[in-house]
């Protein structure tokens, strides 16, 4: 539904990497990004001044890699949404960014399939790109099968609720257009700002089309998610909440 985006060669991808504690995963994670792609690329680092010093490396990388790699260390916010959405406005408003991508940085997410998103959006049509797990060909092999379960259950009550047009509400791997990210900001302390971004994005006509996935286990550092039943349950509430919400609030 927008202007064709210029020739590929052009076209500014800037991902945004929201860190905490990822001290072990963040070089290996920006060499792959860097390494795969097809577009002038940008990296923005948004730390929450990790104790485990995630932003000391970034800083030195970013003064080996001047431009393509920036460090954002945030010492008063928190919060992965808002860091997010801190980046986001950042590679818009300082980057000129025609295209935002962002995932977690545990390199659970394959570094290697962002320009499958973004091919997505420059040459599929779409204005929001999602890695999914739960598409034909996706799939998560980080978790067992107690947060899977959650997971599946979680996601089928979102398509019921707010249609079956995305699979994965909560992939967290995400490609938009910068027009889209101008109208919708994302809402949300966690996870949940993807329910709410991709149902919105989606009631502004904007296509939302999924890249299957196949997402690992994290490689080093701990979950901030958590690992045992209690964790996902408490974790999962604002996401159920979400889409009540959505479906009948609007
Ligand atoms: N800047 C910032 N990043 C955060 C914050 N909390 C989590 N993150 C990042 O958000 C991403 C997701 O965190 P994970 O620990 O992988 O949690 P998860 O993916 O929800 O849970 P798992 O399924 O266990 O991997 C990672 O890149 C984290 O470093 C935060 O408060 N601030
Ligand atoms: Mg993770």
């Amino acid at each position: 539904m927008n202007a064709p985006l210029s020739a590929v060669e052009q076209v500014q991808v800037c991902t945004v990497l929201p860190t905490y504690n990822e001290r072990a995963n963040i070089t290996p994670l920006i060499d792959g990004i860097m390494q795969g792609a097809i577009t002038p690329h940008r990296v923005l680092v948004v730390d929450d001044d990790s104790p485990d010093g995630t932003w000391q490396v970034v800083e030195a990388l970013a003064g080996q890699r001047a431009g393509q790699v920036v460090l954002i260390r945030r010492r008063e916010a928190k919060g992965l949404t808002s860091a997010i959405q801190h980046g986001i406005d950042e590679a818009i408003g300082s980057y000129d960014a025609d295209i935002v991508t962002w995932m977690d940085c545990d390199l659970s997410m394959p570094p290697e399939d962002i320009p499958r998103l973004v091919r997505a959006i420059l040459e599929g049509g779409a204005d929001v790109a999602i890695g999914s797990r739960w598409t034909p060909g996706g799939d998560d092999k980080a978790h067992g099968w107690m947060p899977r379960t959650l997971s599946w259950i979680l996601n089928h009550w979102a398509m019921l609720l707010l249609g079956r047009q995305v699979h994965d509400y909560t992939s967290g791997f995400v490609a938009a257009r910068a027009e889209v990210l101008r109208r919708v900001r994302l809402q949300g302390d966690y996870g949940e700002y993807c329910i709410d971004f991709l149902y919105r994005a989606g009631q502004l006509g904007y296509r939302v089309q999924e890249i299957p996935v196949i997402c690992v286990p994290r490689a080093s550092g701990e979950s901030k998610t958590g690992v045992d039943l209690w964790d996902y349950l408490a974790k999962g509430r604002p996401y159920l909440a979400t889409i009540w919400r959505l479906r009948f609030h609007g």
